[in-house]
């Protein structure tokens, strides 16, 4: 029971419908919290890892059938399909309600029903908003302890207020007495992520994997804040938040947009590799923004913690997450070691010699396949990155003064390019692209549209998002603006190998980008827009052949003009809805790159 007639009265009926056992509110305690984790050992869900090698930590494995974002099965029911867009999956409100009632009635029998009262971002802050989670899974209510502010305190600061409902059930009932649960408890068949922007509502059915199911994150941060946002003239982002300090110390803050899997991560907290600079962590994942009265765009970080992808993380490459992840961590689909530690792909550089993968199978080096889940996942707090920034929790949010946009792209998009103003900043945002990642269920490395990292989030019509952006840039003062640029860290030479080093040596693009900003980084113009000039990028101490900095920084005139049918196609798909800026945009991009077709 709570203070908010509303809430009560919401608990009680989607009781009445789910039937649980028993209806547990969460308080958000450390003891709560461990309570969880006991019930997971007992029900097979999970295993202690060792208390010595990584203390009060858990290994979790889900169901194959459970392993990933499922963007065909999530939906925007908003009440005029025009408003979802031509990028989102539709479903009418009250038809997908005559569809999920059924499913939902009786799917928590044998089961406990949790609310899980929570806050994106710093409780009680003008910016931060409320949730409430039901759910049936304990996976989920850890989890959402580590991801989000949870508990009693959240119910204070709302008192009688508004809230965002979200009801998640995994969709497996236990119909007879004594039936024995599995370890991990989904729906193979039937899975549903439904988001009701104008009700505020979120519906999740038959998964309990990460976005599908951490309501707070995906689903209530992006897809339903991105339609509060519109409204209220903010901007709610995939994208990370970092401090970078110059040796001079001066510091800023940059926001970056890259799809998932693509390296938000790992930028966020690089170890720089240029002497002297210093990088610090606000987000990793999402950014919610507002203009300050000084008319500078602020952004926070709604979240609480990391949901981040395991493979590929190293001491090499991601030092400051493997620290963040050395406690109190809840680990998902990688593979474990005989003495209760976890193990992915090139966590080091020699695998151990015996692991039990993510398939409950004995794997050594000889077995010919990967012993981790593509997306197997580490959860951790945020507060333990080692360079978490003073401001993380600031509820006034970090000035922002530039912001990257950035795909896969093995070909074409160059290492950096800065846009020549707001409105051009907002076309490259528009037609990023990118190959796709285990991040979502379907196939990996497929090319496709992703405007600003958003496709899979956008709560709306992304053409009415193309020109939130620009409206949000119009109604601002230019000079207060930040700069945006488009980065490409995976551009391939001819041997199918990345040009450019990534991780740390990022920092060096991100120098570039500091520089410009404070008005000192050198470009020059080229059809697509502002690169480095000559000598700009700091490349000192990099082992890259200057052949392969050619590659990476080219500006393929013949390779742009050969996308341009592939990027009229993708905005003849946003119809009257794409703006008239964007149009222009395209056609004097296209001016630019014929006439400097000609000049070759
Ligand atoms: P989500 O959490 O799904 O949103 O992903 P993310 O954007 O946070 O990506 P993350 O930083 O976890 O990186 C995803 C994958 O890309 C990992 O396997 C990384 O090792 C790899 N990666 C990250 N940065 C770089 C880079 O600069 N270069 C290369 N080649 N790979 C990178
Ligand atoms: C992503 O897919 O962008 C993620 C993982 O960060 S999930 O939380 O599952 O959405
Ligand atoms: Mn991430």
């Amino acid at each position: 029971m709570s203070k908010n007639k509303q809430l009560d009265a919401w608990v009680s009926e989607m009781a009445t419908m789910c039937q649980p056992d028993a209806v547990v509110w969460c308080d958000g305690s450390s003891a709560e919290y461990d309570r969880m984790l006991h019930v997971m050992e007992q029900s097979g869900t999970a295993i202690r890892l060792d208390e010595g090698k990584r203390p009060h930590s858990i290994y979790v494995r889900s169901d194959p059938a459970d392993v990933a974002r499922v963007e065909e099965f999530t939906f925007i029911c908003s009440m005029s399909k025009d408003d979802a867009g031509p990028t989102n999956n539709w479903k009418d409100p009250a038809e997908t309600k005559a569809i999920l009632t059924p499913l939902f009635t009786g799917c928590m029998k044998g089961r406990t029903l949790y609310v899980i009262p929570y806050s994106m971002g710093p409780i009680g802050s003008p910016i931060a908003k409320i949730g409430v989670e039901l759910t049936d899974s304990p996976y989920v209510v850890a989890s959402m302890h580590i991801m989000a502010r949870v508990g009693t305190k959240v119910l204070d600061v709302l008192g009688e207020g508004e809230f965002v409902r979200g009801l998640h059930s995994v969709g497996a009932p236990l119909e007879k007495d004594g039936q024995p649960d599995t370890p991990w408890p989904c729906n193979a068949k039937t899975k549903y992520i439904c988001h009701f922007p104008e009700t505020r509502e979120i519906m999740s059915y038959g998964s309990g994997y990460g976005g599908n199911a951490l309501l707070g994150k995906k689903c209530h941060a992006l897809r339903i804040a991105s339609v509060q946002a519109r409204d209220e003239g903010w901007l709610a982002e995939h994208m990370l938040i970092l401090g970078i300090t110059n040796p001079e110390g001066v510091k800023k803050y940059i926001a970056a947009a890259f799809p998932s899997a693509c390296g938000k991560t790992n930028l966020a907290m690089l170890q720089p590799t240029v002497p002297g600079w210093k990088i610090e962590t606000i987000g990793d994942d999402i950014a919610w923004m507002k203009f300050g009265a000084d008319g500078h765009l602020y952004a926070i970080n709604p979240e609480f913690g990391f949901f981040g992808v395991a493979p590929g993380t190293s001491l090499k490459s991601n030092f400051n997450a493997m620290k963040a992840i050395e406690r109190n961590t809840i680990f998902t689909n990688c593979a474990l070691t005989p003495d209760r530690d976890i193990w992915w792909e090139e966590m080091t550089d020699t695998p151990p010699a015996e692991l039990t993968d993510w398939l409950r199978r004995p794997w050594t080096p000889a077995s010919g396949r990967k012993t981790a889940h593509p997306n197997a996942r580490f959860c951790a707090p945020a507060s333990q990155c080692p360079v978490i920034s003073r401001e993380w929790e600031d509820p006034k949010g970090v000035r922002i003064d530039a912001i990257l946009f950035g795909g896969r792209r093995a070909t074409v998009v160059p290492l950096v390019n800065e846009a020549l103003s707001w409105q051009h900043g907002t076309f490259l945002g528009s037609i990023m692209s990118s190959e796709t990642t285990a991040a979502a269920a379907g196939a990996v490395g497929a090319l496709r549209f992703d405007p600003f990292a958003m496709l899979p989030f956008c709560g709306y019509h992304m053409g009415d998002y193309f020109g939130h952006w620009l409206k949000i840039g119009a109604k601002a003062d230019p000079a207060r603006l930040p700069r945006l640029f488009n980065v490409n860290w995976f551009r391939k030479g001819a041997d199918g190998k990345f040009l450019w080093p990534g991780y740390g040596e990022n920092s060096r693009v991100l120098k570039w980008v500091f520089e410009r900003v404070a008005g000192t980084g050198k470009a020059v113009d080229t059809p697509i827009g502002r690169l480095p000039a000559p000598g700009s990028l700091d490349l000192a101490g990099l082992s890259v052949p200057p052949s392969a900095m050619d590659q990476v920084l080219k500006v393929d005139i013949e390779a742009w003009l050969a996308e341009l049918p592939a990027v009229r196609a993708h905005y003849e798909k946003f119809g009257d809805k794409l703006p008239q800026g964007l149009k222009d945009e395209l056609a004097a991009l296209e001016k630019r790159l014929q006439g400097a077709g000609a000049k070759v």
